[in-house]
């Protein structure tokens, strides 16, 4: 086979420049004599992509040869943001590449914001699914990431008189060069119809899926290159196309329209992204979006899996298949159906095939984004997958009732079936009593789900339940979007930290060296400088480099507590009007975030934000020394400025709310000190960087739990401190919205009548002594900066080169290519 193989060269024959011009003449059928911004962009992209894909095809037959297992990330959400820069920066052309732009007179990053983001999911879940493709490749691990190619990502967020308002993100309408659409490889998916029984040639009692609706899949694969090395890979995403059949009864009688209208609504299903975590369940399209990627993915992995020949029995052995959260977990079923109905298994034999090839990772513990589905609702478009489902759950019941006979209450905590009027399928049940290892994504969630969430599996399976703490790429949220940054650091300590983040180390001594820490700061600057110009260009509004950049970036939720930061804010506010003449230390407070469209006590909040900004940002007492703002349209290209230039890092969640958190890890890689609480990650940046490096506050975990247990009154805090009792009051009586003076009244409901659910009123004034703690630090240059060095050297932990090559030892069993001997 070797010999009958063609050569491909890494890179074609033409200079990078004449390959540009190509592309912009016979790619896109333009005059290159008259090059915009847009053609070069598009021409400059399709050089790059001739070359990955030079790689990526070297990369696949490599991995035929070596017969190696593959892993398989499925994920409803991935968001990679751009991929130009990062793409250059693997490929290590960067270089060469602004040189060849500057001289046909454009620079690039100029030329990298014609990119629109691929925002193909909603925050830390699908940014993760990323993070970890990328380390996948650059720890040449044989994997392909899964998922859905919609048309329109996560909505763009624009604000209008302070209210967030969404408009479509039609991210690929200028087309994208990045795609590789694949419009031959169409695979069949079936919903609806009805199951029937049959007996086969052997004389055996079958089950099939009959009288189905068609909707073909399309494999579009978008390239992920390791680092510095002929490594690629590719997500692969399907989209929905209409089948080529017709309804032929409609067509007959001469309803041509009506027979194509009801095809093309099949496209429907990979039209948009849902916009929220949480919540959608019920939603017929999401489900149908999750069974659609699902079903062509597995297809796919089996028709891999038949080249090589091998017995079904061996498929664990050459395949593993990991669910980022429930999202896939339809999977379990599917793959039971391709393997008793289309393979002819029996029941036993396809279990425990399932049980070796699934692993199942848990993002969340917030009860409402616990995904179940309406046993009606399967039952109508997955008539066999509930049929299969039911038998799964009856089979583990049983066993669990014989193994358990003296607590006859837990068959009903675990079933997969909830009881009760309208009954409901538990995804996360489901994907459980599937998988050979279920993660939570940090220290204290993988104690949570033990102790709390999944008590009882925890007790049915002592050895499935554990964690695996998330980490982030280097290579963008550190090389890429800090070239300041990262560039003194190379120049420090050399360059192999790109890959072995434990490098970073390094730096520590470094912490002591006066001059190192003028550069160290130099570069902050230049960051910040960088943002300010973004901040101006965006919302118009200056602001003063020498004040603390005190940062929160992140979905708009109630338990990340943006709420807790702008009572701060107001603290700060009315501590400078009463004492105008005190010195006070400088802060910019920076806010950006989405909040989910029918989320409405989110989209409050960022009305709320608006309104103290306009207060604060307007009065003259306050004179510069205090100014607030929000960045609209949240977005991986945003957190790429915004991050680098960030001194303070918001991470104030309620304790045992945030699952991981990864911004935070982004932030302190970036040499920012966190106030946090001891919550998700947080716990074990804390134990990275030194409890005296970071700002630490609040309720723990139990303290919160206990709280509630014993009945928490927050009104006793609101009595209690006067600071705090003006805080509320002011937003009781309109200060920030004098025309409406109700406006936040819903706020105040939510802390003072309506319990408290999240404990601002507990932890506002440990949160206000850790941010006077922080002020004093700032005032401190040399101090601030000696600890932002000692933060980002010992992030070496948080790279997600660490957390998959842990996946891949300990759940998946895979390892690098060409090292299929090591342990
Ligand atoms: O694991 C990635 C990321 C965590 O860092 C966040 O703490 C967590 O909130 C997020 N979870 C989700 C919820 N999705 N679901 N289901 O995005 O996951």
């Amino acid at each position: 086979k070797e010999g009958a193989r063609s050569e491909i060269a890494a890179s074609p024959a033409r200079t990078l420049k004449e390959d540009i011009l190509h592309h912009i003449c016979y790619t896109l059928g333009n005059d290159p004599e008259r090059p915009n911004k847009y053609k070069v962009y598009m021409g400059l992209a399709y050089a790059v992509r001739d070359r990955l894909i030079a790689r990526w095809i070297k990369t696949q037959r490599a991995l035929y040869d070596h017969l190696a297992k593959r892993v398989y990330f499925l994920s409803l959400e991935f968001l990679p943001g751009r991929f130009l820069k990062n793409y250059l920066i693997s490929l290590r052309m960067e270089e060469e590449t602004r040189e060849t732009l500057a001289e046909m007179g454009f620079d690039l990053d100029d030329l990298e914001e014609q990119e629109w983001d691929a925002g193909l999911g909603n925050g830390g879940l699908g940014r993760l699914a990323s993070c970890y493709m990328d380390s996948i490749a650059c720890c040449d691990l044989p994997g392909y990431g899964y998922g859905i190619h919609y048309d329109y990502g996560i909505f763009h967020q624009v604000i209008d008189n302070g209210y967030q308002r969404e408009q479509a993100d039609n991210w690929i309408r200028h087309g994208n060069p990045w795609d590789i659409k694949r419009r031959h490889y169409l695979v069949p998916v079936n919903f609806n119809g009805r199951t029937e029984t049959y007996r086969d040639a052997a004389g055996r009692m079958r089950v099939r899926w009959v009288d189905t609706d068609l909707v073909m899949a399309m494999a579009c694969d978008i390239l992920v290159p390791g680092y510095g090395d002929d490594y690629v890979t590719n997500m692969r995403l399907w989209a929905a196309q209409s089948s080529r059949e017709f309804n032929l009864e409609t067509f007959n009688q001469g309803d041509y329209i009506g027979a194509v209208e009801s095809k093309v609504i099949s496209e429907n299903i990979s039209k948009v992204l849902y916009p929220s975590d949480e919540g959608e369940f019920g939603k017929e399209l999401r489900l149908k979006q999750q069974y659609f990627f699902v079903a062509a993915t597995l297809d796919d992995i089996l028709r891999r899996y038949r080249k090589l020949q091998r017995s079904l029995a061996d498929l664990p052995n050459f395949v593993a298949i990991q669910l980022n959260d429930t999202h896939p977990a339809i999977a379990i079923p599917e793959l039971m159906r391709l393997l008793m109905d289309e393979e002819g298994l029996g029941w036993d034999e396809a279990w425990t095939i399932c049980e070796k090839t699934f692993a199942y990772t848990n993002h969340t513990i917030l009860p409402e984004a616990l995904e179940s589905w309406p046993v009606d609702l399967i039952g109508r478009l997955l008539p066999r997958h509930m049929q299969i489902i039911f038998e799964i759950n009856h089979r583990f019941l049983e066993a669990v009732r014989s193994r358990h006979p003296d607590d006859p209450d837990l068959a009903q905590r675990v079933s997969l079936i909830t009881e009760g009027e309208t009954k409901q399928v538990r995804m996360a049940h489901l994907a459980i009593v599937g998988s050979h290892t279920v993660n939570g994504v940090a220290a204290l969630h993988g104690e949570i789900i033990k102790r709390h969430l999944f008590r009882d599996f925890h007790r049915l399976y002592p050895r499935r339940l554990q964690y695996v703490t998330n980490g982030i790429t280097p290579r963008r949220w550190l090389k890429q979007v800090n070239p300041p940054l990262a560039d003194l650091i190379t120049e420090a300590i050399g360059p192999d930290w790109i890959f072995d983040l434990e490098q970073l180390r390094g730096l520590e001594p470094l912490a002591e060296d006066a001059a190192f820490r003028q550069q160290w700061a130099a570069a902050k600057r230049q960051n910040k400088e960088r943002l300010a110009r973004y901040i101006l260009r965006k919302i118009g509004l200056g602001v003063n480099l020498d004040t603390l950049f005190d940062v929160q970036v992140k979905r708009i939720h109630e338990y990340k507590r943006q709420l807790l930061n702008v009572m701060h804010v107001i603290t700060l506010y009315n501590r400078i009007t009463d004492h105008p003449d005190e010195p006070t230390t400088p802060r910019t407070v920076i806010f950006a975030g989405k909040a989910a469209p029918a989320y409405h006590q989110a989209k409050l909040i960022i009305k709320l934000i608006h309104s103290v900004a306009n207060t604060i940002n307007s009065d003259p007492l306050v004179n510069g020394r205090l100014r607030v703002l929000f960045l609209p349209n949240y977005c991986v290209s945003q957190a790429e400025k915004v991050i680098p230039a960030t001194e303070l890092s918001e991470q104030i969640s309620t304790a045992g709310m945030e699952a991981s958190g990864t911004g935070n890890m982004k932030m302190t890689l970036n040499g920012a000190l966190t106030i946090g609480t001891m919550d998700g990650a947080n716990i074990e940046i804390m134990e990275a960087v030194g409890a005296e490096n970071i700002f630490i506050f609040g309720l723990s975990s139990e303290e919160v739990v206990e709280k509630r247990r014993k009945g928490y009154d927050p009104n006793h805090y609101y009595r209690n401190d006067g600071e705090l009792k003006r805080v509320v009051d002011m937003l009781a009586t309109g200060h920030f919205s004098p025309q409406q003076p109700h406006l936040f009244a819903p706020i105040v409901q939510g802390l003072r009548e309506k319990g408290d659910f999240y404990m601002l009123m507990a932890d506002y004034r440990p949160y206000i002594t850790a941010q006077d703690a922080v002020d004093r630090l700032f005032n401190d240059s040399d101090q601030w900066v000696r600890r932002s060095i000692l933060n980002t050297a010992r992030m070496g932990r948080f790279s997600s080169d660490r957390a998959v090559m842990e996946y891949a030892r300990r759940i998946w069993h895979v390892h690098p290519l060409g090292k299929e001997g090591d342990p």
